[in-house]
C-alpha cells in the first residue's frame, strides 16, 4: 500500500509540473490519469523505439514510479543518481521520490542512503505532506542504522589501514632482515690463535712495540671494509646526513669519511635490527687477521708489492689514485680483502703510544686516551710502510676523512 501512496504522491508533485510545461512535455498524455494510467503509458514509452536524446526529468521521473511499483529497487536508486546529476542543470527532484528512493534503498537493506534520502525528505517536504509522518517515525530507526553501518565501515577502513602498515613494517623487517643475513654472510671465520703482535720484523716503529704475545679466540671479520652501499642504508633508514664520496663514487666503494662515531653508530644499528652482536675488531684482532698467520710485514712477503694492495701509486693492478672499489686486490689467507690500503680501518681500542700494558688475550684497551682511537691498515693515499700489517696510527674518535673506512666484526 505504501508503494501506492508514494506513487501518487509522485503523481501529483508531477502533474503540478506538467500543467506548467504541457507544451513541451513529451509524456504529457499521462499527466492526471492516476497511477494505473501512468504505469501503462510508460511501459508503451518504454518499449516503443527512443531516440539517443538526453535523460529528461520528467521521463526519469516516471520510468523511477514504474520501478518502484514493480519493486525494482536497484533501478530506483539508479534513477535517483541520475536525478541528482540532472540537479546541477536546475532540475528539482520532487520530494515524494526521496522518499521513494529512501524505500527502496530500506528494501536493499543500504541504510547509509535510506537516512541520507529520507533526512532529505523530511528537510524539504511540508508537514503537511501525506508521507510525512510516516518519514518521521522511520527517520530515527534509520538514524541508527545507518550510524552502527558507518561505525562499522569506519572501523574497517582502520583495521584495513593498520593491516596495510602492518604489511609494510613485515616487508621492511624481511629487507632489513636479508641485508644484516647477507653482510653476515659476507664475515669471514678467523681461526684462533696465537701470534706476535707489533714490530715482528725490527723495522717498526716504536708505537709498534714491545713486541708482545697474544692469544686470538676464533671470530668473524667482514671480508670486505664497509661500502657505501650499505653506510647509505644505514643513513636512510636513520635520516643521518650520508658522507661524502670524495667524487669517486658510492656503491661498491669503501666508505670514506666516517669517524669512529659514526662507524660505531653503524654497527649498533646493525645490532638494533638483527639482534645480533656486530662490533668494531680490538686492535689485536685487526693485526692478526691482516698476517694472516704471517710474521713478516705483509701478509704476501717482508716487501710491499704494487700488484697486492691499493696505496698512493698508480700502475698495474693499483689504477687507482683515490678508492679502489672493495675487493680489487688479492685475499690474505683468512680470505679478507684490503686490510693493507684503500682506506684505513678504525677499530675499538683507545689509543696508547706503545703497547706496554696492552692486553694479551686479543680483547680491545678500552682505558687511557679514548677520545683518540686507532686506525689500522694504510691507505690510498699511504706509502708502503703505512700499509705494514703492524702500522698503528690514531685519530680523534669524531674525526672523518677520505682515507678513513671500517669493516665489521663479531664473536658469534
Ligand atoms: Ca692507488
Ligand atoms: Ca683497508
Amino acid at each position: 500500500m505504501l508503494l501506492i501512496r508514494i506513487a501518487e504522491r509522485v503523481m501529483h508533485e508531477i502533474r503540478g509540473a506538467c500543467l506548467s510545461r504541457l507544451a513541451r512535455f513529451r509524456l504529457a498524455a499521462i499527466c492526471g490519469v492516476g497511477v494505473i494510467g501512468m504505469l501503462a503509458a510508460v511501459s508503451l514509452w518504454a518499449q516503443a523505439p527512443q531516440p539517443a536524446a538526453p535523460v529528461q526529468p520528467d521521463a526519469l521521473r516516471s520510468s523511477i514510479v514504474l520501478a518502484l511499483a514493480e519493486q525494482r529497487y536497484d533501478a530506483v536508486l539508479e534513477g535517483m543518481a541520475t536525478y541528482r546529476t540532472l540537479e546541477a542543470e536546475g532540475a528539482v527532484i520532487p520530494v515524494s521520490l526521496l522518499f521513494a528512493e529512501s524505500e527502496a534503498a530500506q528494501a536493499l537493506r543500504d541504510w547509509p542512503r535510506a537516512y541520507m534520502a529520507l533526512g532529505e525528505y523530511l528537510a524539504r517536504a511540508d508537514p503537511t505532506d501525506p508521507l510525512y509522518s510516516d518519514a518521521l517515525r522511520g527517520f530515527s530507526g534509520l538514524e541508527a542504522k545507518a550510524r552502527e553501518v558507518a561505525e562499522t565501515r569506519e572501523r574497517e577502513k582502520q583495521l584495513a589501514a593498520e593491516a596495510e602498515l602492518k604489511a609494510i613494517d613485515e616487508q621492511k623487517k624481511a629487507d632489513v632482515t636479508e641485508f644484516v643475513e647477507a653482510l653476515y654472510a659476507d664475515l669471514a671465520v678467523v681461526p684462533a690463535g696465537k701470534f706476535r703482535m707489533g714490530d715482528a720484523s725490527g723495522k717498526g716503529e716504536a708505537d709498534e712495540r714491545p713486541l708482545r704475545s697474544v692469544n686470538i679466540a676464533a671470530f668473524r671479520l667482514g671480508r670486505h671494509e664497509v661500502t657505501f652501499a650499505q653506510f647509505d642504508r644505514f643513513c636512510a633508514a636513520t635520516g643521518r646526513k650520508p658522507p661524502d664520496d670524495n667524487g669517486w663514487g658510492r656503491d661498491q666503494r669503501p666508505v670514506i669519511n666516517v669517524s669512529w662515531d659514526d662507524a660505531s653508530a653503524y654497527v649498533a644499528w646493525l645490532n638494533e635490527l638483527s639482534g645480533r652482536a656486530f662490533r668494531l675488531p680490538s686492535e689485536a684482532e685487526w693485526e692478526y687477521a691482516a698476517r694472516g698467520g704471517a710474521a713478516t710485514d705483509y701478509w704476501w712477503g717482508a716487501d710491499f708489492k704494487p700488484g697486492y694492495a691499493n696505496a698512493k701509486s698508480t700502475g698495474g693492478r693499483d689504477e687507482w689514485p683515490g678508492t679502489a672499489p672493495i675487493g680489487q686486490f688479492p685475499a690474505n689467507p683468512f680470505g679478507l680483502f684490503d686490510m693493507n690500503g684503500n682506506v684505513r680501518e678504525w677499530v675499538q681500542d683507545c689509543w696508547h703510544s706503545d703497547y706496554s700494558g696492552a692486553p694479551a688475550d686479543g680483547h680491545a684497551w678500552l682505558t687511557g686516551d679514548c677520545n683518540r682511537r686507532v686506525v689500522r691498515g694504510g691507505a690510498w693515499n699511504l706509502g708502503a710502510a703505512s700499509l705494514r700489517s703492524s702500522d698503528r696510527e690514531w685519530d680523534d674518535r669524531n674525526f672523518g676523512f677520505t682515507d678513513r673506512g671500517f669493516r665489521v666484526a663479531t664473536s658469534k
